[in-house]
């Protein structure tokens, strides 16, 4: 079967618009389907039928008159305005930004909590726009089936929607307790989670590879990542815990955000988070989008900014506190892992350990709650260097050498 085509409508009214066309056609190619071509126009005033005016939608259908496309206006579309603009076109499929992520996003889901999560919101989506679409299709009047017995259906359809949405809502809730639970024990634990996020296709899932040799789904292509999944990994003998999380973009419809709320939330209650930009994109944007998303997000974990993809940019001219790395060739790791320690520097304490042999029974009850790096033996007992979460630092107190 031929791929979908779609073409793009860009009202433009704030000056992103360029980027915004950009990731549409990203967007398009992500779920699968092709690029057709983007009409622009001007939206001084938002018509509340057609959204756009009625004079360039004449203009677009006699462009697309005889074509098999889909129309994607890359914006929000009420159920109204896009019946109104499917009719202008002559009947063409009309899709909004949101059903096209939300449309991606279901192709992706492959854990059955991110199936779960979509298709939650997908019918959070859809069912205002059946009510919308049953009184379009009553105002339309007229024609068999579109009137009584249509709207008895959509009622029904609405019934069975809400009933699903309940249930769906109900065994998140389960999963999401359960998902406390381990977290709670990973607390309990001496490993450090850290926390990958950042924009959509800057490079997260790659840079999980790098640091843990991990077997993931790297992709060129919006969302390829959406179940969050976790490695570990060490850094100097120190275990660490790195989750990948589903990236972020400008504008994500807002039931898509709920839906993954807890999973994100529970993937940024985190050490440690390293937030991924494209160096070489546009990635003051990136990192303002993300930061935002995060602030709703009950985020207050220490950050760090990675700029990835530093093999693309000549000469790199960002804050310095910014790490530069390109998670591909494997270049700037080594100075990430060291940064990685020296954020976290206040949750470890570095010290050398001496047991006499008389107190192995007792330093053996504590010895799984630190890192050794270095043991040696002598006469009368023995000489530990190691990295002790300060958590349990007071513990060892007694061992320690000054
Ligand atoms: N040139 C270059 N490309 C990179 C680098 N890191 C990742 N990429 C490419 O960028 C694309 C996206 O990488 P992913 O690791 O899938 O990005 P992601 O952030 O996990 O994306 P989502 O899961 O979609 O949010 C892939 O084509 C990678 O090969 C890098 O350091 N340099
Ligand atoms: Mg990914």
């Amino acid at each position: 079967m031929d791929s979908e085509k779609i073409y793009i409508i860009q009202p433009v009214e704030s000056e992103d618009y360029r980027i915004l066309q950009e990731e549409a056609v990203a967007l398009i190619e992500s779920a699968g389907a092709e690029y057709a071509g983007t009409i622009y126009q001007n939206v001084r005033e938002v018509n509340p039928a057609t959204y756009i005016g009625e004079g360039k939608l004449a203009q677009l259908s006699e462009r697309l008159d005889g074509l098999d496309l889909t129309v994607l206006f890359n914006g929000e579309l009420s159920p109204s305005q896009t019946l109104n603009i499917s009719k202008a076109l002559g009947g063409k499929k009309v899709i909004d930004r949101t059903t096209l992520i939300l449309d991606i996003f279901a192709l992706r889901a492959e854990s059955s909590e991110g199936k779960l999560q979509v298709e939650l919101a997908q019918l959070k989506y859809l069912y205002p726009r059946l009510k919308g679409k049953g009184e379009a299709l009553s105002r339309l009047g007229g024609g068999i089936g579109t009137r009584g017995p249509g709207e008895t259906k959509l009622e029904t359809d609405r019934r069975h929607i809400r009933a699903r949405i309940h249930t769906l809502e109900q065994r998140l809730r389960e999963t999401e307790q359960r998902r406390a639970l381990r977290v709670e024990r990973r607390k309990k634990d001496k490993v450090r989670t850290i926390a990958l996020v950042g924009y959509t296709n800057t490079g997260k899932s790659t840079l999980l590879h790098a640091l843990t040799g991990a077997d993931v789904f790297t992709q060129d292509a919006l969302f390829a990542t959406l179940d969050p999944m976790s490695r570990a990994f060490e850094i100097e003998g120190v275990p660490f815990l790195l989750v990948d999380t589903v990236g972020f973009l400008r504008n994500l419809p807002h039931h898509l955000i709920e839906a993954f709320r807890s999973t994100l939330e529970s993937a940024l209650n985190c050490e440690l988070a390293l937030i991924v930009c494209d160096g070489a994109g546009d990635y003051e944007a990136q990192l303002k989008t993300t930061l935002e998303t995060l602030q709703g997000m009950n985020f207050s974990s220490p950050y760090l900014v990675v700029m990835n993809k530093c093999d693309l940019v000549g000469d790199p001219d960002f804050p310095k506190e910014y790490v530069c790395i390109s998670a591909k060739d494997g270049k700037g790791l080594t100075n990430l892992k060291a940064r990685i320690l020296d954020a976290l520097k206040d949750e470890f304490v570095r010290a050398t350990l001496y047991v006499p042999y008389a107190r192995s029974a007792e330093f053996a009850r504590l010895r799984s709650l630190l890192f050794e790096r270095k043991t040696e033996y002598d006469d009368s007992g023995m000489s530990v260097e190691a990295i002790i979460p300060a958590i349990h630092a007071e513990r060892f107190r007694d061992f320690r050498k000054i």
